[in-house]
């Protein structure tokens, strides 16, 4: 009997549908693979913006993973938006129990595009990530913005400069397998995103990925699709480099496609879901 292939998504809904659980959904079965969730917050959002955050229960998000752990191990788990501290808290002491040998995609969302914070302080939140998240982490997959407040928050330079050489400072400041710091926040003209691996014998190696800067007013939810595509690529057993150029190579193609189409009232619409093929890795 064939297995199936599955990632597990732990984030929060989007109404909107671009971000968060319904965003990870979309890409594996875009790419063929099958998605559990768990559902830590529920967001009430339009392509204007968010309105409410209703965070689930602690009790809720532990028998949540319980149950899909009950059943059948993931191949590989992405978190997105935890929505609390004690939330993140409460993820971190799971897997560390029961998903030792899993790969862990670990995004650390902190303000949804629009700029609403998303788990109740960015630095309390910050903290707590690289205490207890970026540790068991595999690939931890920060924007520019966040690269800055997860430094800040281990008092490294405020000097910020976009290059492989902060990848490595930053695999050194979060202590996870990998970081991939992406460029879809860079003023340059063409997007670079830098991976910083640590090889056994711990010393680090740094891979960049190069393209042009595609135009899109539709690019919501393109983070959570980033870290989906990655832990995608992981659960079918490719390297971190090569689930890195997947990522970023797939994630540049969807913006390409994305520019071309109207949704919602702001003009801010999310990654062309319809770009998405059925196209098994
Ligand atoms: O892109 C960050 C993000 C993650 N998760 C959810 C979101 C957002 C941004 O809006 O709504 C649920």
């Amino acid at each position: 009997m064939k297995k199936l292939t599955t990632i597990l998504t732990i984030a929060g809904s989007d109404s909107s549908g671009g971000a968060g659980i319904q965003a990870d959904v979309k890409t594996a079965t875009a790419n063929g693979i099958y998605a559990s969730t768990v559902i830590t917050a529920v967001t009430s959002q339009s392509s204007s913006g968010i309105s409410q955050i209703h965070q689930i229960p602690i009790h809720s998000i532990r028998t949540q993973l319980e149950s899909v752990f009950s059943d059948q191990k993931p191949d590989a788990i992405k978190i997105g938006m935890t929505g609390s501290v004690e939330a993140l808290l409460t993820i971190a002491s799971f897997l560390k129990k029961y998903a030792e040998d899993i790969p862990i995609v670990a995004d650390p969302v902190m303000t949804s595009s629009s700029g609403k914070d998303l788990n109740g302080g960015a630095r309390e939140y910050a903290e707590a990530f690289l205490a207890e998240l970026s540790p068991i982490s595999t690939v931890v997959t920060p924007n520019i913005p966040e690269a800055k407040i997860l430094f800040t928050s281990k008092s490294f330079p405020s000097f910020f400069e976009h290059s492989a050489e902060t990848a490595a400072d930053l695999l050194n400041c979060l202590g996870s397998r990998s970081v991939v710091l992406k460029g879809g926040h860079t003023i340059r003209e063409s997007i670079e995103d830098f991976l910083a691996v640590r090889r056994s014998d711990e010393s680090i190696e740094t891979k960049t990925f190069i393209a042009r800067k595609e135009v899109s007013g539709n690019l919501h939810g393109t983070g959570c699709v980033y870290s989906s595509l990655m832990a995608c690529a992981l659960a079918v057993g490719k390297s971190i480099p090569d689930a890195f150029l997947f990522a970023s190579e797939e994630i540049n193609s969807y913006i390409k496609e994305s520019g071309g189409y109207l949704f919602g009232k702001s003009g801010n619409g999310p990654l062309n879901v319809a770009s998405y093929q059925l196209k098994p890795l």
